[in-house]
């Protein structure tokens, strides 16, 4: 899609934020994924190379796709399955940091679209996530939620825009995602921590906002891009195939709402307190993507991993949103 094209058009726009999700067809020509499908196969190369050195797998399947490698070392040892994987996606889901997560993230046709809603001082954040969707793991079948569970409540009431973005054809039967139509206008509906997956929050079915619309299903291509906003309601099917669902989600917000890009780290307790006052997701560091009065303000890669490594490496804590009765 060229870079006009990638502008979404003021009915695109309606339908968003009236339904709360948009499916944006074809932002990307399918050849454009492949850098960074690529650049996951050779995080795949390099982890399972260390691990045959170490003498914990025999068979390496050098010459399975990105869509099957995987499943093939997970069938024969899951725990060496899971150490590939969180290699590559951080045990948070969020530590990938490769050149070429950074060049989606920074993306013209990204950028534009993420400018058509929420103008044009972006700020994109470490909330996004690589998500190695591996046949019948039950860790990557997220439950309901509405992203802004995950944030600070001071932050309910900005927009946080999700863009979802798989890497292969995101179907029911290999885990897309459902999503409630609506279900944005209702505020923050209450959260619980999951028992049976660390990390996970959910709504119960009898919390769901009740917009009166029916879940859906959303089927995305590869190319294509799903957008949610931070208080739509969404959870992932279980994933019933052979091959991996590979997707990431990146989140863009306005350069005028809540953010941290101009805090780093440091032990000093009025920066400890600001930051957690100001930014959404304290922990993960916030970057200019683009400013298009100051252009020098956005980051170039070294400044991306600049600023993620100072907050991995300070560890701010998160507001502790939702108490912890636990519900499988
Ligand atoms: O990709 C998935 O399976 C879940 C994604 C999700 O829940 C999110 O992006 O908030």
């Amino acid at each position: 899609m060229s870079l006009k094209e990638a502008q979404l058009s003021q009915e695109q726009i309606e339908f968003f934020h009236r339904e709360g999700y948009l499916v944006v067809e074809n932002l990307f020509q399918n050849d454009e994924l492949n850098p960074l499908r690529r650049e996951l196969a050779e995080g795949i190369d390099e982890k399972v190379e260390q691990l045959l050195m170490d003498g914990l797998l025999t068979e390496t399947y050098p010459s399975e796709s990105l869509e099957t490698r995987l499943v093939k070392i997970y069938r024969d040892n899951e725990e060496v399955g899971r150490q590939v994987m969180y290699y590559l996606e951080g045990l948070g889901g969020g530590g990938y940091h490769g050149q070429e997560m950074f060049n989606l993230i920074r993306h013209p046709n990204m950028l534009k679209l993420a400018e058509s809603i929420l103008g044009p001082e972006l700020v994109s954040s470490s909330i996004y996530r690589l998500r190695t969707k591996v046949p019948g793991d039950k860790m990557k079948e997220v439950p309901w939620h509405q992203d802004s569970g995950y944030f600070s409540s001071h932050c309910d009431s900005h927009l946080i825009l999700t863009c979802w973005i798989p890497l292969v054809d995101a179907f029911r039967e290999n885990g897309c995602l459902e999503v409630i139509p609506r279900s944005h206008r209702f505020g923050i509906v209450e959260h619980h921590q999951c028992s049976d997956k660390e990390g996970y929050l959910l709504i119960k079915d009898e919390n769901l906002p009740e917009s009166g619309e029916p879940k859906i299903t959303v089927e995305v291509k590869a190319g294509s891009v799903l957008l949610l906003t931070n208080l739509t309601a969404h959870c992932s099917l279980p994933n019933r195939t052979d091959e991996i669902r590979w997707s990431v989600d990146l989140r863009y917000q306005s350069a005028k709402t809540p953010n941290n890009v101009d805090l780093w780290p440091e032990e000093n307790p009025a920066d400890y307190e600001k930051n957690l006052q100001i930014a959404c997701s304290p922990p993960e560091a916030d970057f200019v993507v683009q400013n298009n009065r100051n252009p020098e303000k956005a980051v170039d890669f070294e400044g991306f991993l600049q600023r993620r490594k100072a907050y991995y490496q300070h560890g701010y804590p998160k507001e502790e949103r939702w108490k912890p009765e636990t519900v499988h």
